[in-house]
């Protein structure tokens, strides 16, 4: 792999990119993850490959829907595992949350492979191999939940979803926190809160606010989720995606 020098003026960029070829290299990551991974990039771009304000305000509802929640799931997928395995562990452990492995392109190497990546990153337990359990309305390897994970979850968190399993998630009543940088994509449009952010920007940011959040009243928390407005989210980042890097 070519070595990025760090003041090069696009280098997150690339190094996330790098990241994305070392997890299909390392059989974490699957093909498709590359083209997923450059459509990311392109609404990145547009949005100044920043957190804007109404990212940051979903980063904290969420944070504080994660707090609230009985039985919390972080959903994981092969680019995600690429991308922040560390940043991941770290936010199950500050909200006590469980980590599931959920492939669109499932096998039995890659469910393993990501697990191990995960355990390597600090994780003590990762859901999923287990695949007891079932999102009704899913025909395809998406489908497959383990029944004491995203089966009984109350808030999962899914980032770089697909829309059908995030509208098939939202029917089964579970409170959905998406990421996802496209505000168009049907798995933003079906979340209670969807982050229009870089997955590696957006899971410290949680964290961030996961912590300072922490010990605070159930009432200050269901404030603070009910204030939040998906709708207005989504067309703020709409409207600062159409104005590209003018918009403030
Ligand atoms: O690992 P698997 O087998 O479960 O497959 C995962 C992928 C991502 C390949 C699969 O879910 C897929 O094909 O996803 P899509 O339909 O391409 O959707 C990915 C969405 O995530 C798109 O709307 C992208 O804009 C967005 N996206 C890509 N990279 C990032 C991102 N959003 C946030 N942060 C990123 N780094």
């Amino acid at each position: 792999m070519t070595e990025i020098p760090e003041d090069h003026p696009r280098y997150e960029s690339l190094l996330t990119r790098h990241r994305i070829e070392a997890g299909v290299d390392a059989g974490i990551t699957s093909r498709q993850g590359l083209i997923a991974q450059g459509r990311g990039e392109a609404f990145d771009y547009l949005l100044g490959e920043r957190t804007i304000e109404s990212a940051d305000a979903a980063e904290r509802a969420a944070a504080a829907q994660l707090l609230l929640a009985e039985r919390p799931v972080l959903s994981v997928n092969g680019n995600v595992a690429a991308l922040c395995p560390g940043e991941l562990v770290e936010l199950a452990d500050v909200v006590d949350a469980a980590l599931e492995v959920n492939l669109f392109n499932r096998t039995d190497e890659r469910m393993e492979a990501i697990a191990a990546h995960l355990r390597e990153h600090g994780a003590t337990e990762v859901k999923g191999l287990t695949a007891d359990g079932r999102i009704p309305g899913l025909s395809h390897e998406r489908a497959k939940v383990d029944a004491d994970g995203i089966g009984a979850a109350d808030v999962v968190l899914v980032p770089l979803e697909d829309g059908d399993r995030a509208e098939a998630l939202a029917a089964m009543g579970k409170i959905e926190l998406v990421v996802d940088l496209n505000p168009m994509s049907r798995s933003a449009q079906a979340a209670d809160i969807p982050i229009i952010d870089n997955i590696i920007r957006a899971v410290p940011n949680v964290t961030r606010h996961a912590r300072k959040l922490r010990g605070a009243p159930r009432e200050e928390l269901d404030a603070i989720v009910a204030e939040f407005d998906a709708s207005a989210a989504l067309d703020d980042a709409e409207r600062a995606i159409r104005n590209g890097t003018t918009q403030e």
